[in-house]
């Protein structure tokens, strides 16, 4: 079955990862008709829009979306996109693989981001000469959807053996209302999964945990702007930004991109690691049920990885397309 995927390459380097994911997604054989759409800072300074309604209609008409990087217009697309297409959960894996120089060889967990409102609403005001403030929506509505996902996931994963536990991160003695309805939320949904453990740590703690015990973790949740702290600190761990993968999944819809932005400071050198956007692919093609392809891309990946044949981040010495190449080699063997 033809698959009709939106590709926004977007801004930096999502202009070297997103062709060198293509080239990896063609190596599947699995039909695929690539939809581009534009947005991000050039299109902005372009025609004053970072979004243009063109590639909303796009990403709304495709059975799912490869986003590149956003620079500085990131509220304004991907955020916003992600608000348009409702994917409310941004589930961010943090995994070891051979190869990479990471904190311990058994980290795999899960960052499950709610990713709709939160500080990441977008509701700021000046409210007077030198105050600006922003406003923090959390919702019992967006809690339960997010917690009952975090719930789910960690049952799946239970099946391939992994621990079955769900760790909610938050700062409710601080944001009493705001946090506390989050917290309160998590241990009412966690009473309908008396399957899965349930535990709960401040955020800034948790932080520390990351580093500390890392191989401890199954599934967290977390808020918006704390998912994506955290998650960033958390690639560090693994091997840095360019092996974070992310998947945006809503009830209608799926977008999939690397966790770094448009790093500007290296874009256009075709160093830019394409591990993070070739892994968000994967969990693309698992998302259509391309299970097969998902996991031959993943092997192949892996092998590539462990056999140090990467871009400078990791020590190797080839480019973006060169790496890639070697994962759709692989992929088409
Ligand atoms: N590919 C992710 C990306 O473009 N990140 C830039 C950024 O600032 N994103 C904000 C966010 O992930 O919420």
């Amino acid at each position: 079955m033809m698959h009709k995927i939106c590709v926004i390459e977007g801004d930096g380097i999502g202009k070297e990862v997103v062709p060198a994911t293509i080239q990896v997604l063609e190596a599947t054989g699995i039909p695929f008709e690539f939809v581009y759409a534009e947005a991000g800072d050039e299109v902005y300074k372009r025609t004053g829009k970072a979004l243009p309604d063109e590639t909303i209609e796009a990403a709304l008409d495709c059975e799912a979306v490869l986003f590149g990087a956003a620079g500085e217009t990131a509220a304004d697309v991907i955020v916003k996109l992600r608000q348009i297409l409702d994917t409310y959960a941004n589930v961010r894996p943090v995994k070891a693989y051979k190869g990479v120089k990471c904190l311990r060889p058994d980290i795999d967990y899960i960052i499950v981001r709610e990713n709709t409102e939160g500080l990441y609403k977008g509701i700021e005001a000046e409210i007077d000469e030198g105050v600006t403030i922003a406003t923090r929506v959390i919702t019992e509505k967006a809690c339960e959807r997010i917690f009952r996902f975090a719930f789910n996931m960690a049952r799946e994963r239970k099946k391939m053996g992994k621990e079955g536990k769900v760790t909610c991160a938050h700062k409710a003695n601080v944001l009493k209302l705001t946090d506390g309805l989050f917290k309160k939320i998590f241990y009412k949904v966690a009473e309908e999964y008396d399957d899965i453990k349930a535990e709960d740590y401040y955020i800034d703690a948790m932080n520390m945990y990351i580093i500390t015990k890392p191989q401890t973790f199954d599934v967290v949740v977390t808020s918006n702007l704390f998912g994506d702290i955290l998650s960033d600190g958390a690639a560090g761990t693994v091997g840095g930004l360019g092996l974070a993968p992310s998947a945006n999944i809503g009830d209608e819809h799926g977008l999939f991109e690397p966790v770094h932005g448009s790093a500007p400071d290296i874009a256009g050198k075709k160093i830019a690691n394409p591990t993070a956007t070739i892994l968000s692919a994967v969990l693309m093609l698992r998302y259509l049920g391309e299970y097969e392809a998902a996991d031959r891309v993943e092997k192949a990946l892996e092998e590539v990885l462990a056999l140090g044949l990467t871009t400078p981040d990791l020590g190797g010495n080839l480019n973006t397309f060169e790496m890639a190449e070697e994962v759709a080699k692989r992929v088409r063997e």
